[in-house]
């Protein structure tokens, strides 16, 4: 069965990697968020592209899921000695990929183009593209202003309360040909578990309506969410928390949707099918078992 799997951070690279345990190479195409993506230190960084790579790779740190495992830190905390900004954690491997990244997108090549390469230099069989080749930048807007995505989620530790969100360019940026192609060719769209708001929006509005079946995991288990700042920001938003947010979230767009034992009540009130099951993923056979669930579910809709 041909997947395409929509991702932004952690949570959508965990499944991925699920995904790609149990899926043929061939038939997995991961479309990933680059809304995160910014110039930091004059490099051009894409974490959510970095996040996802890492993770099929086996490279990527289990602990944060950012950013490589047994990476040092002499470069930033020489940048730190230096006067420099240390509040975006740059390991010495990690800046090879966005010194590499940046190089090449001054000689001009895409940012597919360049992830093509990435993946066949890290080893990865699956396809993993950017959503799109143009800029894309989340701006979230606070009741401190409006600030640029890493600022709010990394300097800020997310601090601000949420009033809106605005991706700058999207109404330029055209998906890439790999991914619209991939979509027209898939049996099946996974949107994974990640934050509705900033990973899995800016993807869902560069494509065009997407006539596929398409199941979602719910991101928020019991009100809460594993990682990262989803739950907080519905409720900054003036909506209640839950499987059941999300589920209105994706409204009209699903087939199916995928929500946490601990949820069962909520499915009752949900418009779609629902796989009710575990979707926790605390490790590597964790990831594989929820996505042969989440393919079971595909083939039972
Ligand atoms: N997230 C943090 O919370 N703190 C960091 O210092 C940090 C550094 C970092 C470096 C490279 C990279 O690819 C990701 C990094 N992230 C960090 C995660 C990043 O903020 C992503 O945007 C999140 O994973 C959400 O998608």
């Amino acid at each position: 069965m041909k997947i395409v799997a929509l991702a932004g951070g952690v949570g959508g690279a965990k499944l991925a990697h699920g995904l790609a345990q149990i899926l043929p190479p061939e038939d997995l195409t991961i479309i990933v968020n680059t809304g995160d993506d910014f110039e930091h230190l004059g490099l051009y960084i894409s974490p959510d592209l970095d996040t996802v790579c890492y993770t099929l790779a086996g490279l990527a740190n289990p602990e944060t899921g950012w950013g490589r495992v047994g990476e040092t830190w002499n470069t930033i905390s020489n940048i730190e000695k230096l006067g420099g900004p240390n509040w975006f954690r740059l390991g010495d491997q990690d800046i090879a990929t966005h010194l590499e990244r940046t190089r090449r997108m001054k000689e001009g090549q895409s940012l597919s183009q360049i992830t093509k390469d990435f993946c066949t230099a890290w080893e990865i069989k699956q396809t993993i593209l950017p959503m799109s080749d143009s800029p894309v930048r989340t701006m979230v807007d606070t009741d401190e202003g409006e600030l640029a995505f890493q600022e709010y989620f990394v300097h800020r530790h997310c601090e601000p309360r949420v009033k809106n969100f605005r991706f700058e360019g999207i109404e330029a940026a055209q998906p890439t040909s790999g991914a619209l192609d991939a979509l027209l060719s898939a049996d099946a769209v996974i949107i994974c578990p990640s934050n509705p708001w900033v990973s899995v929006d800016p993807i869902l509005k560069i494509f065009p309506e997407i006539k596929k079946p398409m199941i979602a995991i719910s991101p928020i288990i019991g009100g809460k969410t594993v990682k990262g700042p989803a739950a907080k920001m519905y409720a900054e938003l003036g909506i209640e928390p839950s499987a059941l947010a999300v589920e209105k979230h994706y409204r009209g767009l699903l087939s199916g949707f995928v929500l946490d034992t601990i949820d069962e009540e909520l499915s009752k009130q949900m418009s779609v099918k629902t796989l009710v099951t575990n979707t926790l993923m605390n490790d590597y056979t964790d990831r594989a078992r929820l996505a042969q669930d989440v393919l079971n579910f595909i083939r039972s809709l």
